[in-house]
């Protein structure tokens, strides 16, 4: 196997393979870990070109816990260490007081995965270490477990009696979409290409098929499901159709995945989290095996975002 950056590798076969070992602890109530739940404690780092930092962001959002758990925003582009807080005065994390998320990865007495020094991550203030970067379960937790500091009228984002149905549709959006495009973006052959490809606009179709007559994944109302794949699809021209060759056809040329995407964006004001310039800048500018001159494109216009949906009567 061949490393390549953001912790993936390529197999002998030239696809694409992610690295999924993440940091064990985690923020409870019970604080079962050493991490109880504490309002102003942690610290949550993110990149706003990240998707899978983009599902904790939104989540965080539509619970109203940025009062509760504050926010670093680490430059779209890498040094060597990976994330740092560039964009920052002086360069430094304000409430970390540190240049790379690297440091706080490095205070933890026990180290970290292999797969690196990846965001999202929450860090305690109180010692500066990293205490998750487990993207799949902080945002299950935001649900769950910070339930008396979200705001009062937050949506129920993973109902007991939908959560199989949640879990069963993102888990295959997951691995067909979300980690789709990277599995297109990162193929070491042809062969390998062409079959991500197929997978993933396989997977793209029945979406647009299944979002033809509900305006929501699962359910009537906005779930995980819809927080897990909106990260992917608000991407998807300005990185995955060129960056990622996933170019079959552009988000907007898909008229029912497109309609979904702008009202999320709209009704829930996803699109109040999203920064094009950061994930150009970042997909571009950081894969250099894929796109070895650094530029980075000046399109897409994407000024159809506040275009009207016409979903409301699906609802
Ligand atoms: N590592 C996790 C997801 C988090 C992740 O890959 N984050 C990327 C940004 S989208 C990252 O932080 N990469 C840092 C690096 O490659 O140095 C996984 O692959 O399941």
């Amino acid at each position: 196997m061949s490393e390549k950056k953001q912790g993936t590798y390529v197999n002998a076969e030239g696809s694409y393979e992610r690295k999924t070992r993440y940091i064990p602890e985690r923020i409870t109530k019970d604080g079962r870990d050493g991490f109880p739940v504490e309002p102003g404690r942690y610290r949550l780092a993110v990149s706003r070109a990240c998707p899978w930092a983009h599902r904790t962001i939104l989540t965080r959002q539509l619970l109203g816990l940025e009062d509760v758990i504050s926010m670093a925003v680490a430059g779209p582009v890498h040094d060597e260490d990976s994330w740092t807080f560039d964009l920052d005065p002086g360069g430094v994390d304000p409430v970390l007081g540190v240049p790379k998320l690297k440091d706080a990865y490095d205070a933890r007495p026990d180290g970290y995965p292999e797969s690196g020094v990846t965001v999202p991550a929450i860090v305690d203030t109180t010692t500066g270490q990293v205490v998750t970067n487990d993207f799949h379960q902080i945002v299950k937790d935001l649900v769950t477990e910070w339930t008396e500091h979200q705001r009062e009228d937050a949506p129920d984002l993973w109902p007991e009696h939908l959560r199989d149905e949640i879990e069963e549709m993102s888990d295959l959006n997951y691995s067909e979409v979300n980690n789709g495009v990277y599995r297109c973006g990162f193929a070491g052959t042809q062969d390998a290409y062409d079959a991500a490809y197929d997978r993933l606009w396989k997977r793209l179709d029945e979406l647009e098929e299944h979002l033809s007559t509900r305006r929501y994944l699962v359910g009537d109302q906005l779930t995980l499901a819809d927080v897990r794949l909106w990260p992917t699809l608000v991407r998807f021209d300005a990185a995955y159709h060129g960056h990622f060759k996933c170019n079959r056809q552009k988000l907007t040329e898909m008229p029912v995945l497109w309609a979904y995407a702008r009202d999320l964006w709209q009704t829930h004001d996803f699109g109040s989290t999203v920064n094009f310039e950061h994930i150009k800048a970042h997909y571009y500018a950081t894969h250099l095996d894929i796109n070895p001159t650094g530029v980075v494109p000046k399109g897409p216009d994407v000024s159809g975002w506040d275009e009207p949906h016409g979903r409301e009567s699906l609802a």
